[in-house]
């Protein structure tokens, strides 16, 4: 038997493309979201050596095209233990807890993704999974009747449990086996047009919440968007109606800067797909839908405490603007006292920097004294570019939850995170994303240090 394993980042790899291809398949109107990414990236690019060069460097060009993030939502804590399980043996673990109910979203999530460096650019994968909150709930007769009906699926397959737990003893799993955990995974996030309720419970449920239903009625937690990676959120959002697509009506986030900091996002609506239910009747259900994505620099939390308060200050005045230049507007002058230099955001320490040697820096190593950091990047010895925000936000998310629901929907009453209880459904602590960043930033200067210094470096 071969008992050479894939190493995490070729499973995730693996896994991600199967993903894309199935969704490809599921959803056409992705692949046209693919396309014009693609397109206004490459224009992008083309536009700007600069940036070309700048991402070249990062190691961000060859992931680029590979890059996605996707969602699924899972009704039970047994089914998130599982999950956690599954994505490690893709190298993939629960980074950050958000919860979505303050924004009357009744789930709380996490993203599981790779966390070190090299695993990163790789192929940064992530998979936003949330955990339907049933306590929220306020009908406790339906609340029941939804957890008696989530506790008689399992949305694993046999072959695919047997397949972790495999691949936990043995510390991986070898190219067929590989191949076997990603066939049986998929069987995990396929869409199903059947739903394993009655039209009528169906209805019951989409009137408390249409994710309740979303979460409750299906056989497993079909994945419900991909989202590709673009290098001008912009542009996309302007051209996606060229192209059919019609986009939710404002970008979320932060607004367009020179230098980009988190995340903004946008997204298409969902489609209406026919289901048959188990009475026999057929009906429309509204879950899968396209985004994209264009990330900048990871903030710290002193960046993010200024982010999360310019927003919402922005927000009171900007709820319900459904015009997005206008929108976009107001929102840049509400960020205007936000940094938008690379220098001021690294030396106030609002964002988060690796470092790295210059070619002239390798030339002057070693060093036998070690002027401060400042002094060494002024020299031009030492180079800091900015850490790419691999997560997400929770604003964002409840706006890119709220346009899939429908203006009839109406949002839960507000509840509060209940990260303990998150974590306990996970069996294990997520990880603090900041702390992730601080990480990554401590060891690019440890490392670039000790090159200058050390006399046997090349
Ligand atoms: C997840 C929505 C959040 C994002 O990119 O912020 C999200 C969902 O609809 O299940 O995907
Ligand atoms: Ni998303």
């Amino acid at each position: 038997m071969d008992m050479t394993y894939l190493t995490p980042d070729q499973l995730r790899t693996l896994f991600s493309s199967a993903m894309s291809d199935m969704y490809r398949s599921e959803v056409p109107q992705y692949q046209t979201l693919l396309d014009l990414v693609d397109e206004v990236n490459q224009t992008v690019l083309a536009d700007n050596p600069a940036l070309k060069q700048a991402l070249e460097e990062r190691g961000e060009l060859q992931r680029l095209s590979l890059e996605r993030h996707g969602a699924i939502r899972v009704g039970r804590a047994d089914e998130l233990a599982m999950l956690r399980r599954l994505f490690a043996v893709m190298g993939m673990y629960p980074v950050g807890y958000y919860d979505l109910s303050s924004a009357g979203v009744p789930v709380h999530s996490t993203a599981f993704r790779p966390v070190d460096e090299a695993a990163l650019q790789q192929n940064p994968f992530r998979i936003f999974t949330s955990l339907l909150r049933l306590e929220l709930i306020q009908d406790q007769t339906l609340r029941e009747q939804a957890s008696q009906i989530l506790q008689q699926r399992d949305i694993f397959t046999p072959a695919l449990k047997q397949l972790v737990e495999l691949a936990e003893q043995q510390g991986g799993l070898n190219a067929a086996q590989g191949q076997a955990l990603i066939t049986e995974a998929l069987e995990t996030f396929r869409w199903h047009d059947t739903a394993t309720v009655d039209a009528a419970t169906y209805q019951a449920l989409l009137q408390q919440h249409r994710l309740i239903a979303d979460v409750v009625c299906f056989r497993g937690p079909h994945i419900n968007h991909l989202t590709p990676r673009t290098l001008d959120i912009d542009a996309v959002q302007l051209r996606m109606p060229d192209y059919d697509i019609t986009p939710k009506a404002v970008i979320e986030g932060p607004p367009r800067q020179h230098c980009p900091v988190l995340l903004r996002q946008t997204s298409f609506k969902a489609l209406q797909e026919a289901v048959r239910f188990t009475d026999g009747s057929t009906g429309q259900h509204t879950a899968r839908f396209g985004e994209i994505e264009q990330r900048g620099m990871a903030l710290t939390l002193k960046g993010r405490e200024i982010y999360d308060r310019l927003l919402n200050n922005a927000l009171t005045h900007l709820a319900g603007e459904q015009n997005n230049a206008s929108y976009q507007q107001q929102l840049s002058q509400a960020f205007e006292t936000f940094p938008d230099h690379e220098d001021t955001l690294r030396t106030q320490k609002l964002a988060y920097f690796r470092y790295r040697l210059s070619d002239k820096g390798r030339e002057a190593a070693p060093l036998s004294s070690l002027p401060i950091l400042e002094q060494l990047i002024d020299d031009g010895l030492v180079l800091a570019e900015p850490i790419i925000y691999e997560d997400f936000l929770p604003v964002s998310a409840a706006g890119i939850f709220q346009s899939n629901l429908g203006d009839e929907d109406k949002a839960l009453q507000a509840g509060q995170g209940n990260q303990d209880a998150f974590e306990d459904a996970l069996g294990t602590a997520v990880l603090d994303p900041f702390q992730r960043y601080a990480d990554l930033e401590q060891e690019s200067l440890n490392r670039t240090l000790k090159q200058l210094t050390a006399s046997d470096f090349a």
